[in-house]
This record gives C-alpha cells, sequence and structure tokens, in this order.
C-alpha cells in the first residue's frame, strides 16, 4: 500500500488531502520531523515522504504531488493533462515550493537565518520572512481573481498544495487573510471539502 510520512499541519497536509480525493487504500504514518523514524525514509528528516509497496520512496512536495496527479489520472487533480495544462501544474508547483513555501522558512526557523542570536536579531528575520510570505500571498491572490481553483482545468493538486501554506498565512500574517479575498475564498471552498475535513481531523488526533 502507498504510504505517507506526514506531521500534523506541515506542508504534507498537501499530500495527504490528494491521496484522500483520489481515494485509493493508502497509511498515512505520523513522525516528527528530523526523527530517526524519518530519516531512515527520507535521509534529510523532512516530510512529505512516499513511499510505494515495493519499497521505492519519493520526497519533494512538488514532486509526490505531479507524480499522484500522474498516476491516477482518473481523479483528474492534473488541471488537465495537455502539454500547457502540464505545464501550469509544473509552475504552480514550482511557486509553492520555491516561493511561498521558501517565504515561510525565516518565519518558522529564524535561527537558521541568522548567527545573531539575540532576540531582535530573529524579530527582524521573522519580519523579514513575513513580508516576503505577504508578497507571495499577494501573487496566488492576484492569479485566483476571477477563478475558483488555481489551474483553469478544475480542481488539483494545487490547490490541496496551496492549503498548507494558506492556513499558515491565516495564522502568522497579523490581519489574517483580510488583504487577499481570493486566497481567502480558496481557502474556504477547500475548508468545506469533506475530504479535507477528514484529513484534518484525522491529522489533530
Ligand atoms: N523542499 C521540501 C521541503 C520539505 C520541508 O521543509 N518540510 C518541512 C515541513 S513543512 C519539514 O519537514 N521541516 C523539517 C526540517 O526542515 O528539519 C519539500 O518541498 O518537500
Amino acid at each position: 500500500m502507498t504510504t505517507l510520512f506526514y506531521s500534523p499541519g506541515a506542508c504534507s497536509l498537501a499530500v495527504h488531502i490528494t491521496l484522500e480525493w483520489i481515494g485509493s487504500p493508502y497509511e498515512a504514518v505520523r513522525v516528527k520531523t528530523g526523527s530517526a523514524e524519518l530519516k531512515a525514509v527520507n535521509p534529510s528528516g523532512a516530510v512529505p515522504a512516499l513511499r510505494e509497496d515495493d519499497g521505492w520512496v519519493l520526497t519533494q512536495a512538488g514532486a509526490i504531488l505531479e507524480y499522484l496527479a500522474a498516476k491516477h489520472g482518473g481523479a483528474r487533480l492534473d488541471g488537465g493533462g495537455d502539454l500547457r495544462s502540464r505545464a501550469e501544474l509544473h509552475r504552480w508547483c514550482s511557486f509553492m515550493t520555491s516561493d511561498l513555501h521558501a517565504a515561510f522558512w525565516p518565519v518558522f526557523m529564524p535561527a537558521r537565518y541568522t548567527t545573531d542570536s539575540s532576540d531582535a536579531a530573529r524579530a527582524a528575520v521573522i519580519a523579514a520572512g513575513l513580508a516576503l510570505v505577504r508578497k507571495q500571498i499577494g501573487v496566488l491572490d492576484a492569479h485566483l481573481a476571477g477563478r475558483e481553483w488555481i489551474l483553469d482545468g478544475g480542481r488539483s493538486v494545487a490547490d490541496a498544495y496551496a492549503f498548507p501554506m494558506i492556513r499558515w498565512a491565516r495564522a502568522k500574517l497579523d490581519d489574517g487573510l483580510v488583504a487577499f479575498p481570493h486566497v481567502q475564498a480558496l481557502h474556504d471552498r477547500l475548508a468545506a471539502d469533506p475530504a479535507v475535513q477528514t484529513v484534518l481531523e484525522r491529522e489533530r488526533g
């Protein structure tokens, strides 16, 4: 059976939602990031990691999501499947990994971004990260104007990928998503989805 290694509320939530949308049997294993158990699967100690039943392991959220969308074409989570749709899917997965997710790292782990251990230095790193989060969420918000989903071909793994980061932005920006009505609408659409609720409940438990 396909196995997902996840940490509650982390970017692995995107893969967890995608597996639930697909509807084929899978196992979700809760792990601590950096733990020996996780490093045995992914030497970097990061989630998500996906293991197939022949022991093949795939890491990197964007790669996993594109793999699952292609493997389960019948679930129609690839936004279309023609050449340009595949390029758009890759574009938005790249945006999530390199632009949006990366903007949060200084917010969650400021010590990795300064050798100055003073509270003021850490606070400055967090503030810089939040400014970048605001910029990248703004890029997503502008794209979503007039759209229900990120890809024109309908609901896709790109929406699942955005969800954990939208939740982080909602929690970390001092005004939440007030300035980003289209992102707020995508959040609300996904939060109302029964599969998403099932996964959130499982991750909470
Ligand atoms: N580039 C990786 C980053 C994965 C990542 O940073 N995951 C976080 C959780 S959202 C994590 O496990 N962090 C633990 C660590 O970096 O030590 C991906 O996109 O999958």
